[in-house]
Formats: C-alpha cells, structure tokens, sequence
C-alpha cells in the first residue's frame, strides 16, 4: 500500500520526474504557492509555464478537462511532456496540477482534505485511461472523478487502489474507495470503470 498521501504531494521518486532540476522547479513551485495561495488565474496554461519557469519555454503541455463542480465550466489538469512521457515510460501513474474553475476564472488547487489530514502543494496523479467523471454515490452523490492505480509489488499480488475526488469549494477532497485484487472482480471498478463506464478523456498538447 502507499504511504497514505505521497501521491498528491510533491514527492522525490528516484525513478523518474524528480531530476535534480526538477527538485528545484519544485521548491519555486512551492514558494510561488506560498505566496499566491488562492489567487485567481484567467490562464492555467500561462500560469503553469510562470510556476514550473525552469521548463524550456518549447516545452510542450499537456492538459485535460472535465467538469468537476458541475459549474458548467470545465476543471484544467496540466502537467508538461517530458514528465508525462517519462512517467508512462516507467509505468507510474503521471501527476497533474490542477485548476478549479470560479465564476470568473480558476484558482490552482493547492490544497487537499484526507480525512482529517489537509496536504498542500497538490499534485494529484491520475491515470487516464482510467478515469471516471461524473456523480459518485459514495461521495454524497456529488459530481467527481473517480480514477485507479495500479501497485505492483516485487513480491505478491498487484494493489488495485481506487481513488475518489470532489471539489469543495477551493480545495479538493479525496477518499480512498477500494483497495483490492485487480486480478479479481470489483464491484467499484464494474460501477465506475469499466468498458463504457469509464470516461474517455481527450488530452491536449499544447506547443507554446
Ligand atoms: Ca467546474
């Protein structure tokens, strides 16, 4: 099982992303947070490319949308090429920044409620090919997105773990909804992450 909340918090893997130069992208990352919590961004693209400045100013984005609050207006989730090609490559579920929608604009989500656990500096990994966007009965029937990550030990079986989220208000809320045997059948996985289930998301590369 992971450590309950590395996944949405900048973390040191040794295995890919976090580069020496990474590290330092994000400890800017992390200041610029310090200093511009909740500030509302008309552009999540050009705020992302003003937070992780160290990236090459060529380097290609990568984003999807969906709408998370049921708003109407669609939540953005970026993170950039090289560190989502690399986490592919490595078979790790990639991270992404995301930006909540508001009436007038977004604001970076920087911070996550787990129980009775609050983590700042989110990155939240989600793997795309299985994502479900819609209303979660498990989560007071609130609109969200439900998403799986798949743990494969050196020893023992795989760790199915399914994640839930909802956005409350300015932050986002995560609840751990099954830990299980993929090799197995899951009546949440059936429920929210199977063929037809499941919802398709279009990525988006974004060159400048
Ligand atoms: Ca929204």
């Amino acid at each position: 099982m992971r450590e309950p909340l590395s996944k949405f918090t900048f973390r040191i893997r040794s295995t890919n992303r976090i580069t020496m130069k990474n590290s330092n992208i994000i400890c800017n990352s992390i200041l610029f947070t310090a200093s511009s919590l909740l500030a509302e961004v008309s552009n999540p693209v050009e705020d992302y490319r003003k937070i992780f400045s160290e990236l090459p100013n060529r380097e290609v984005l990568i984003k999807w949308e969906c709408d998370l609050n049921n708003d109407g207006k669609n939540e953005v989730f970026i993170t950039d090429k090289t560190s989502y090609d690399e986490d592919v490559k490595n078979h790790v579920v990639p991270q992404w920044l995301l930006y909540i929608s508001t009436p007038t604009g977004f604001v970076k989500c920087d911070t996550m409620h787990d129980g009775n656990d609050v983590e700042s500096c989110v990155l939240i990994e989600i793997n795309l090919e299985a994502v479900f966007s819609g209303v979660i009965s498990e989560m007071e029937s609130k609109r969200g997105l439900v998403t799986e990550e798949i743990k494969n030990p050196r020893v023992g079986d795989p760790v199915g773990i399914i994640h839930a989220y909802v956005v409350e208000e300015q932050y986002l809320k995560h609840v751990k909804l099954s830990e299980y045997n993929p090799t197995q059948p899951n009546a949440l996985f059936t429920k929210y992450l199977r063929d037809g289930k499941r919802t398709v998301v279009q990525k988006i590369e974004i060159k400048q």
